[in-house]
């Protein structure tokens, strides 16, 4: 395979896309070995087939705001793969939605879902809408107008979304709501759904749960815990909230919450009370994290900073892409840190990924670390299409049993000779070569 080349190629039908030409980069790179001893997959094309999505959805979502002003939105499906299910993946609501942010969000979301072990293929989707400051009249009209484009192109055996930034229960419930009158089906076309309509228990905790789950098993390898373990979380999401939850169960100390405001430091812990209390910040739909400190006094708010400053033994980035540079890596090396595990999809930049690799920090990604949410929704695919539902006990199980497997796929394909796990590789090897091999079982299409 000749990555430069293929790259160079790519960037030039696509300038300017960064994030997808990260994202990109950072898997071919990873599979080059793995590639050239395999010329079968260089003979069916199977590198190129797959980096360019196999189709990509514009249109726009116009909708009024509650003063009667009419606003137009861009609206966006990317259906990356389907070689091993349905396309899958979740929907972004953020300003800063573009296609490259979706195109990267996609390609990552092909190999993640592949490591899960469940029968779904990679897809995202999303809009440059901007939920914050915004009544909850003119998000369900959004939502509305958003699937009044949608559901031509999604189906349960087709394209199954789901949340993301900026999506959780509440969108998701509007989103239903609009398919279900469009087309009069009543079946699992979202994830993430309400307890009473189709959704999993479990499935609002499983990406933090999972990631957490990820950092035990990667803790193991160095015979370590999260006993008595001091845990830098940035972000004050969906993720961030699961993951405080499972910390604290597993004993260790969340200090540091984040938002784009800046980052919230309590020596006290993130426990209790106060991980319900990210709840309602979550809700207040005002996208800043300073009022913890109005609310809880012991914390310190730090103005326009990234956490990564605060000394800690392990860092869970749940916020964004590209979060934690090379400074931050470096910071975190300096503080003692010995595992990063990436919460959020790819929340650190190359150059602090060979930080972090070079000092031999245990360094999960993306894709195999946060895996747990969409395999969590490939659970309330299952459940959905034998209409029952499981028991969280069951739900939890399961989640914790694929978080085993990714880890154990990506140490057998990421071990090197020095003993050193490179979970990037590993995990990109990993849920490459079953895709891969199910292209070519399934001939040029
Ligand atoms: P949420 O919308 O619930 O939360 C995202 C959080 O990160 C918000 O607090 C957001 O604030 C904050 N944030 C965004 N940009 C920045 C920034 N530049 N600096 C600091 N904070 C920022 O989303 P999720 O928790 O669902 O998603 C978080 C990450 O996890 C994303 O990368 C997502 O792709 C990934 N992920 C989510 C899964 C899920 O099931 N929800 C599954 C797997 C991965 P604000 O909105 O103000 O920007
Ligand atoms: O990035 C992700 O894996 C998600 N946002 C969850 C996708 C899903 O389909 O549950």
């Amino acid at each position: 395979m000749n990555l430069e080349k293929l790259l160079n190629d790519l960037e030039k039908k696509h300038p300017g896309e960064v994030e997808y030409l990260q994202a990109v980069r950072e898997v071919l790179e990873s599979i080059e070995d793995v590639v050239n001893q395999n010329p079968q997959f260089e003979s069916a094309g199977i590198i190129e087939r797959l980096i360019e999505p196999d189709r990509v959805l514009t249109f726009k979502v116009p909708w009024i705001e509650d003063n009667g002003k009419v606003q137009v939105n861009l609206g966006y499906r990317v259906q990356f793969n389907n070689a091993l299910g349905p396309y899958k993946g979740g929907l972004r609501f953020h300003p800063s939605v573009n296609l490259s942010i979706l195109k990267f969000l996609g390609f990552e979301q092909i190999f993640k879902n592949s490591l899960t072990t469940l029968p779904i293929g990679g897809g995202k989707g999303g809009s440059d809408f901007d939920p914050k400051g915004k009544s909850d009249t003119e998000i369900m009209r959004f939502c509305q107008a958003f699937m009044l484009e949608l559901w031509k192109l999604i189906g349960p055996e087709t394209d199954v979304p789901a949340g993301d930034i900026g999506v959780g229960g509440k969108e998701i419930g509007y989103l239903f709501g609009m398919y279900k009158k469009l087309t009069k089906q009543h079946h699992g076309v979202l994830t993430g759904k309400g307890l009473n309509w189709g959704g999993s228990l479990i499935r609002p905790e499983a990406t933090g749960f999972g990631s957490v789950y990820f950092a035990q098993e990667m803790l193991a390898t160095k015979e370590e815990s999260l006993e008595g373990k001091t845990v830098c979380l940035s972000g004050f999401g969906n993720v961030a909230w699961g993951a405080a939850m499972k910390v604290n169960e597993l004993g260790g100390k969340v200090v540091t919450l984040s938002g784009p405001d800046g980052y919230i430091y309590d020596p006290e812990g993130v426990s209790g009370e106060k991980i319900e209390y990210m709840l309602e910040l979550r809700a207040s739909n005002q996208d800043i994290v300073k009022p913890y400190s109005y609310e809880f006094p012991e914390a310190r708010f730090h103005q326009g900073k990234h956490p990564w400053e605060t000394p800690c033994d392990v860092a869970i980035p749940c916020a964004t892409q590209n979060e934690l540079d090379k400074q931050d890596a470096e910071n975190l090396v300096k503080n003692g840190c010995i595992c990063v595990a990436e919460g959020a999809n790819m929340p650190s930049t190359p150059e602090a990924i060979e930080v972090l690799q070079q000092n031999k920090v245990l360094f999960g990604p993306g894709k195999a670390v946060n895996a747990g949410g969409v395999a969590t929704s490939g659970l309330e695919m299952s459940q959905n299409a034998m209409k029952l539902n499981w028991p969280s006990e069951e739900v939890d199980n399961r989640l914790h049993q694929i978080m085993r497997s990714i880890h154990s796929a990506s140490v057998i394909h990421g071990r090197e000779n020095n003993g050193y796990i490179n979970y990037v590789k590993g995990a990109n090897v990993a849920g490459f070569l079953k895709v891969a091999n199910a292209m070519l079982d399934q001939g040029v299409v």
